[in-house]
């Protein structure tokens, strides 16, 4: 079994609901959910947009490998009505569920890339896993998450 910490975030819709959906999907078909992190409402971060977000963490306990979870939240995205990124903008989105940690695997590869590149940078990331997990450490920048929410900017 591994433990793995993701990032679930929705701007579209009926947030509340694609939250609880994703949530239910990935005890289903990912394993156990450990935590929960209570959900986030965000500006949007690196693209304008009127529609706020929802943001939340989630630790789960799964037997799946890296890959495959990769490949089962892409799956809950598609299901979920998420529509393809087409110029490599950030876009308005039903659901976006994003690997932040797998243990403390380091794995860069053109289709995956753990721990998230950007998750260190990112408030709406941070602020729920610092909630559930503040004394992870960040296996490449070896810090705790805790430490990493407390040194970015306040927004
Ligand atoms: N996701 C992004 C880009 N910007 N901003 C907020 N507030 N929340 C997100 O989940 C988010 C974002 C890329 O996936
Ligand atoms: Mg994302
Ligand atoms: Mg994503």
């Amino acid at each position: 079994m591994a433990t793995a910490y993701l990032s679930i975030g929705t701007n579209l819709e009926d947030k509340r609901r694609n939250m609880t959906t994703a949530a239910g999907l990935l005890a289903e078909r990912v394993g156990e959910i450990l935590v929960l992190s209570t959900l986030y409402e965000t500006k949007p971060w690196g693209f304008e947009s009127e529609n706020t977000f929802l943001n939340a963490a989630v630790i789960l306990e799964t037997r799946l490998s890296p890959l495959e979870l990769l490949d089962i939240t892409k799956q809950i995205e598609l299901e979920m009505g998420r529509k393809e990124k087409s110029d490599g903008m950030y876009k308005d989105r039903i659901i976006d569920i994003d690997i932040l940690m797998y243990e403390d695997v380091i794995i860069q590869t053109d289709e995956l890339t753990i721990p998230h590149p950007l998750m260190h940078k990112r408030n709406f990331v941070l602020a729920p896993l610092a909630e559930i997990a503040a004394t992870l450490t960040h296996p490449t920048l070896k810090k705790t998450i805790g430490e990493l929410y407390f040194s970015l900017p306040t927004v």
